[in-house]
């Protein structure tokens, strides 16, 4: 008798921690809230990279990047509590100046507890990694490299309004990150600086002054069939913590076979310059490989709305929200 009752007080506090199951990430120990988290509409976030696809390539300078950049603006400013423009001038590789854009949308900005979530949305002005070398000038779609990013967080903010986190968001999507020199030019910029242009200027002007945020989550190439994520050296330098947070936070989900324990080299990407200047640990989730490749398609013509695959930009979706929703 005496036991049975003892089983039921076992079974009672077993359900009452439900909701605060712990993860244990080498030293890392985290809980899950048990609040309800939304649902990620797959669908819903291809529609939002189909939308930037149409308008064409969305290179500096153009009316599809003109175009996309309002369509972006006004479907935030339908979605957060307010967005703001940042519009600067940059210098490509070859010294043009070109105008830039970026666009930060804000939610819950009551919160002093924030996360920074962004991609860039241009796409890049030449495919110069195309097998066949008359297309290495031709302007490229950049279905996943550019719109996949931000068709999740268009998602992600449609979600946010229609139930509010607890933690403040913000949401930044990044201009002139894919102008990087081309393959076919001679100019050698040994450190890089010729990629990221949108990240850099936001980084060393953020929308606010003193922004800060506790971490940050960049979504780059996010779209393509059975993705292999890995640990991305430079987010492992920055912000270790964090990654092992997300990638638990995807095994969990039953995402492990997307989001793989390994680590491959550092990518030039618009966290860096987030963790340089900012000094926010921002972590990238993008499909590199131990060899330095990314999609199969990238910087090709190729890379256009058939390398996009709902069950990955779902899998990105669902690992984003539970980082929102549910964990501290
Ligand atoms: C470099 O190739 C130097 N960086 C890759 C960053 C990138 C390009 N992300 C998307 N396109
Ligand atoms: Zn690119």
């Amino acid at each position: 008798m005496k036991s049975y009752s003892l089983l039921l007080i076992v079974l009672v506090f077993a359900f009452a921690s439900c909701g605060e199951k712990k993860q244990k990430e080498g030293s890392e120990v985290f809980s899950y809230a048990s609040v309800e988290i939304p649902n990620f509409n797959a669908d819903s976030a291809y529609h939002y990279v189909k939308t930037q696809c149409d308008f064409g390539s969305r290179v500096p300078e153009s009316k599809a990047h003109k175009d996309c950049g309002d369509y972006l603006v006004s479907f935030l400013k339908q979605h957060a509590d307010t967005v703001i423009e940042q519009h600067f001038t940059s210098k490509l590789y070859n010294g043009k100046v070109v105008k830039g854009r970026n666009i930060i949308a804000s939610f819950n900005l009551q919160s002093k507890d924030r996360t920074l979530f962004a991609s860039h949305w241009d796409s890049r002005s030449w495919a110069d990694h195309d097998p066949d070398p008359k297309n290495h000038k031709t302007p490229i779609i950049g279905a996943n490299d550019g719109a996949s990013g931000v068709g999740v967080l268009m998602e992600i903010a449609r979600n946010l309004k229609l139930s509010p986190s607890q933690v403040g968001v913000d949401i930044v999507f990044f201009d002139l990150e894919d102008q990087g020199t081309p393959e076919w030019d001679e100019s050698d910029f040994q450190d890089q600086s010729d990629w990221c242009l949108g990240a850099q200027y936001w980084s060393k002007n953020t929308h606010v002054p003193f922004y800060q945020a506790k971490y940050g989550i960049l979504l780059d190439m996010v779209g393509y069939s059975n993705p292999r994520f890995t640990k991305e050296q430079q987010s492992m330098y920055y912000a270790s913590s964090i990654m092992n947070k997300v990638w638990q936070i995807a095994k969990d989900k039953g995402y492990g076979n997307m989001f793989v324990d390994e680590t491959t080299g550092g990518v030039m990407d618009d966290h860096v310059w987030v963790n340089i200047n900012a000094k926010i640990p921002m972590i990238d989730i993008v499909q590199h490989d131990p060899m330095g490749n990314f999609f199969p398609y990238w910087h090709t013509l190729k890379d256009d709305i058939n390398c996009i695959s709902k069950n990955t930009l779902k899998a990105v979706g669902d690992v984003c929200l539970v980082a929102i929703y549910s964990v501290s």
